[in-house]
């Protein structure tokens, strides 16, 4: 089957690609930067975004696609930046937490991403989420975003310092995707016990 993942970050791309290639599933990219809008929950931004993607490009109405809405939740602030992880990404960035963050000793945060995926006429959502901590100092050149600030559970690493492959195993997206590519797999498998 063809599976678009629609998205303007690579790297989310890439780390999708892969968790597709273990379930044979080929994730195609489809580079699409589209206007995101403002809410206080993930399944809300990723179900607006589904629509407004069928909007600017109605030839994908056909097509099996999805699009991934990700964020940040640190404990200590209220779960913020949570929703709004992109705008505050984009302006004061990974410093801006740390210094937010300066003097707390509760590092207790999680990433969650939430799928909507669109298939015949229907939008589905899948969660992940992952359970970490928020480091003293930016560490790691690898992945992207707060991934120099975040480190998974039972790790003394953060994302930013491992491979790909080793962020696949403990991150959010992962377990989003898997959840997404366990129900097609499914779906799949009771098509053809039924014909
Ligand atoms: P889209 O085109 O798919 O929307 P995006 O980069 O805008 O790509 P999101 O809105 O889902 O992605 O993500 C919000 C922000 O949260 C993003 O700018 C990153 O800074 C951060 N983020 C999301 N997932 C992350 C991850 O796996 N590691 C580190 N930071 C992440």
């Amino acid at each position: 089957m063809e599976l678009y993942f629609i998205t303007h970050n690579k790297s989310k791309y890439l780390e999708a690609e892969e968790i597709g290639r273990e379930y044979s599933v080929s994730i195609k990219l489809f580079d699409l930067e589209y206007e995101e809008i403002q809410d206080n929950k993930l399944e809300t931004i990723a179900l607006m975004s589904c629509k407004r993607v069928l909007q600017e490009k109605p030839e994908l109405k056909n097509k099996n696609f999805f699009v991934e809405d990700a964020g940040l939740f640190i404990k200590s602030l209220n779960g913020f930046p949570g929703p709004y992880s992109s705008y505050i990404f984009k302006t004061i960035g990974n410093e801006g937490i740390l210094k937010l963050m300066k003097g707390e000793e509760d590092r207790r945060s999680h990433f969650k991403s939430v799928i909507a995926y669109h298939s015949k006429n229907e939008t589905k959502i899948h969660t992940g989420k992952t359970e970490g901590k928020i480091s003293h100092d930016i560490r790691g050149e690898k992945g992207f975003g707060f991934d120099p600030i975040f480190r998974p559970d039972e790790n003394d690493i953060t994302f930013a310092e491992m491979s790909l492959e080793t962020k696949n195993l403990y991150s959010h997206r992962q377990k989003s995707l898997r959840e997404l590519l366990t129900s097609i797999a499914a779906f799949a498998r009771k098509k053809i016990d039924g014909e």
